[in-house]
């Protein structure tokens, strides 16, 4: 690929409103932008999706600019490759630290397709040309919930996400549907129960959810799959699942009848991909989650959810659910509910430089030689 630079910018922007749960409360964020630059002067670009504290996995900003710096860019040097699925063998060798190592992968990626002047979506093999947009709601008051939700069914989302826990659920819910009877729902509750909430869990079945996603800790595989046969409401797994032996595992054992996939969490599109294959030949649907994240990760959520076992309306929204002006050019836009597939080269947008340059927190340069 004849890399020539890579360089990465550590950036932090505020979001418009605190997103709110049971594991604590997002208000500014930070993300680090790759870029990698080709002898020919071609860029492409990844971000690193890990946030400030390792509350949704155990990794953050500082260990990933550590990873990048110390290890993966070295590496890369070290080893040049002809295609971004090399990174699979490559990185092997390091253990875990997937958003890490998805931060460069899919930089590469972007970079690969537009060297070859295709859409990453058509270099992953994507069918569709528009994917259906979802939407989540991360607030503990049932009144601003609602009020949310009516803009975010105004706005055009197809079905709306709620953050729930044992304090948030049934009367939260029970409100929800006094108002939403008909509306396509979901409730996320990051790992707040455990199997001695059974009962409770049960009582969720009454309000006809799309899906329950991570009710019981990441690694509580099994008692998944003993809830699962307890409840009607579909679970549907995101921590649990790290990579293709994780969704493999999950799906045999009856763990989850739906997962989630997010491209920072399994360590790149390559894995990504290999977990939606394996999944659209089970017959288990995959939606596309999402991390707070800035125009560069949802433009690569895009790619991934043009694949055809994205059936399922994913966590990815307009760049202004968030942020008041995105770092990408366009800006990521929801309209009737769907969002299209670009069809330039590599991720299909820009960048938006004076954005990056004023929400920039530092950046550093690799030379390859
Ligand atoms: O559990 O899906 C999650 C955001 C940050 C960390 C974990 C999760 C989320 C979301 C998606 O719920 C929010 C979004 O980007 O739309
Ligand atoms: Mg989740």
């Amino acid at each position: 690929m004849k890399i020539k630079t890579i360089e990465l910018f550590v950036i932090q922007m505020a979001l418009k409103s605190p997103f709110l749960t049971h594991l604590g409360n997002v208000k500014d964020r930070e993300g680090i932008i790759v870029k990698v630059t080709n002898a020919d002067g071609v860029s492409g670009f990844g971000e690193g999706v890990a946030f400030s504290t390792p509350w949704y996995t155990e990794e953050t900003v500082t260990t990933c600019l550590h990873m990048l710096t110390d290890i993966l860019i070295p590496l890369l040097q070290k080893n040049p490759i002809k295609h971004p699925d090399e990174t699979f063998s490559l990185f092997k060798s390091i253990r875990r630290n997937n958003m890490a190592k998805a931060a460069l992968e899919t930089a590469l990626w972007d970079l690969y397709a537009k060297d070859h002047a295709a859409s990453l979506s058509t270099m992953l093999e994507g069918t569709r040309s528009v994917i259906a947009s979802g939407v989540v709601v991360a607030t503990d008051s049932t009144a601003k919930a609602i009020q949310q939700i009516e803009q975010y069914i105004e706005d055009g989302y197809q079905r709306i996400k709620v953050k729930i826990n044992p304090k948030q659920d049934v009367d939260f819910l029970s409100e929800i549907r006094r108002f939403f009877p008909d509306l396509p729902i979901m409730a996320d509750a990051n790992s707040a129960y455990s199997l001695h909430d059974l009962e409770r869990l049960k009582a969720l079945d009454e309000f006809n959810l799309m899906m329950i996603e991570q009710p019981l800790a990441p690694n509580d595989i099994i008692e998944h799959a003993v809830l699962q046969k307890q409840i009607s409401t579909p679970i549907c797994l995101d921590e649990s699942i790290v990579s293709f032996e994780d969704a493999k595992l999950a799906v045999e054992l009856g763990s989850c009848k739906v997962i989630n996939i997010k491209v920072g969490r399994v360590g790149g599109l390559n894995e990504a991909k290999r977990i939606h294959d394996y999944c659209y030949e089970k017959g288990i649907p995959v939606w596309c989650g999402g991390m707070i994240e800035f125009g560069i990760s949802r433009a690569h959520n895009i790619a991934l959810a043009s694949l055809p076992g994205f059936t399922i309306p994913g966590d990815i929204s307009a760049s202004s659910r968030f942020w008041d002006e995105d770092i990408i050019s366009p800006e990521v836009i929801v309209k009737n509910g769907v969002i299209d597939v670009p069809v330039t080269p590599g991720i299909g947008f820009s960048i938006n430089e004076k954005r990056l340059q004023e929400t920039q927190l530092c950046k550093k340069s690799f030379a390859f030689s």
